[in-house]
């Protein structure tokens, strides 16, 4: 594959990454209002273009299609500015993000924020020990420098507003730097 070199880009790439429940949609929201970088929710983006191989009934989940995902984002991503969250970070190129966020929370935060969700017993299991294994933010360390990846509690309101402001600030950094 050959990959065309872009201009360096003035406004950086965010992925938003954690185990479910860990408050990705809402944070990347509010992250793209501080800073006007565009939101991309990528498990919406899957179902509204039917990026998927189906539906696993038992795990209540659409089915990933890895390549019709990335073909999808590519030239979203490509001019910057974009605030992407998803629940892995592995798939992606590294070249795509200039800062990986991967929040955390405690069990009984995902388990209450899943059942209020309505996710299965087995969906929300899976999911608690996603995060007692710390799976997501051990695949972002291993897919990007680790400088770039930066592990954020996110269990209160509070936290969550810390965690925006700490965002925008190396935003701001980065643009000063662009
Ligand atoms: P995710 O996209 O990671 O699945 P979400 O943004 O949909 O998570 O959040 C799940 C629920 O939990 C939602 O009702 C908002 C709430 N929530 C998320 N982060 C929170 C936080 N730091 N403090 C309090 N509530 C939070």
């Amino acid at each position: 594959e050959i990959i065309p070199t872009s201009p360096p880009r003035s406004n950086p790439n965010i992925l938003v990454t954690g185990t479910p429940g860990t408050g990705k949609t809402t944070t990347a929201e509010l992250i793209a209002l501080a800073t006007g970088l565009k939101k991309l929710t990528v498990g919406d983006l899957i179902k509204e273009r039917n990026l998927h191989d189906g539906y696993d009934a038992e795990f209540d989940t659409f089915i990933l299609n890895e390549d019709k995902v990335l073909d999808e984002m590519e030239d979203m991503m490509s001019d910057g500015g974009m605030c992407v969250d998803f629940h892995t970070c592995e798939m992606f190129p590294e070249r795509w993000f200039d800062l990986i966020v991967v929040l955390r929370t405690t069990t009984e935060n995902i388990y209450d924020r899943l059942e209020k969700r309505g996710y299965k017993q087995n969906k929300i299991e899976e999911n608690l020990q996603c995060e007692i294994m710390q799976v997501v933010l051990e695949d972002a360390l291993e897919s990007y420098k680790p400088e770039i990846v930066m592990e954020l509690s996110s269990n209160t309101v509070e936290e969550m507003e810390a965690n925006v402001e700490k965002v925008l600030e190396f935003v701001q950094q980065f643009r000063q730097a662009h």
